[in-house]
Order: structure tokens, then sequence, then C-alpha cells
């Protein structure tokens, strides 16, 4: 998530990130701004829970933090949901409702991730059903599950969402 790589998470890498998914998704501008707003959202409701405001500086350990504290809130969850599917509707191209392999790698690839093993093995993970589609329901829930949970690795799959 810390795009211009300086150490600490700002809301400027929380929109930045928006503004890259929109760019790969070649959203139109009002889309791109819908994404600017929930990057921007799930910003400060991390940032307010460990009490501080919209432009202080998460570190990772914050972050990580903030992630524990919100994962039983359901706004949050909400808010990531909703996120995570407006993310998905700007990489449907063709409205057909799911994200195939190929797609997915695309997003993986535009944001510099070209390691096709992991990219497969995380595709495999979300696919909930192995049908080689992921559809919004599994995207969403997955992502969400991911995000919210105490396990290992709960940021390394947050991070795969940039
Ligand atoms: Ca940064
Ligand atoms: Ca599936």
């Amino acid at each position: 998530m810390d795009l211009d790589k300086d150490g600490t998470i700002s809301l400027k890498d929380a929109v930045g990130m928006a503004e890259r998914s929109s760019d790969v998704g070649k959203v139109d501008p009002s889309q791109k701004e819908t994404m600017k707003q929930y990057y921007g959202d799930i910003f400060s409701r991390l940032t307010k829970t460990t009490g501080s405001s919209d432009d202080v500086l998460l570190t990772e350990d914050l972050f990580l933090e903030s992630m524990k504290l919100l994962k039983d809130d359901p706004a949050f969850k909400k808010a990531i949901g909703d996120a995570t599917h407006n993310f998905l509707t700007t990489m449907h191209e063709n409205q057909d409702g799911y994200l195939d392999f190929a797609k997915f790698r695309r997003v993986f690839e535009s944001g510099g991730m070209i390691d096709s093993d992991f990219t497969k093995e995380a595709f495999n993970a979300l696919d909930g059903d192995q049908d080689g589609k992921l559809s919004f329901e599994e995207f969403t829930h997955a992502i969400t599950d991911y995000v919210c949970s105490d396990k290992e690795g709960t940021t390394a799959m947050f991070g795969l969402l940039v």
C-alpha cells in the first residue's frame, strides 16, 4: 500500500491506490472519484481507530493494529465490501459478472506483480467453487474474510488489491 515507498501509509497512498486501480480499469472520471472516496473512507476509518486524524501517517504496525480493531465493525466490513465491489466493477469491461484468470493477472501485473505462480495461487485461493472464475460474491467475501481475519498473511492479501 505504501505507493511512494516512504515507509508510512498516508491518505495520499490510499488515494493513489484508487487512482491506479481506476487507470488500470480505464474507468470514467466519475467512477474514479467514487473509488477515491471509497479508499479515502477506509483510510480515515483506520486512522480514527488509532485515535489519529485523517492526515496522519500510518506505519505498517499501526495499519495492522487498526485492521484488527476494526475487523468486527460492520461499517468497516461494509466499506471494504463496497470498495471491493466498485473495484471489480471497474475491471469488468464486458460486465460479464466475473473475473477470469487473464483479467485477474492483468490487474496484478499492472501493479508490478509479475510472479505468475503467486498470482495463480492467489486466484485459486479466492475461487471458492474452483470453477476458474471469480464471481463478485466470491471475491468480496474472500477479501472481507482475509482483511478482517487474524490469520498470518492478512496484509499480504490486502496488498494484492493494489
Ligand atoms: Ca507512503
Ligand atoms: Ca468461482
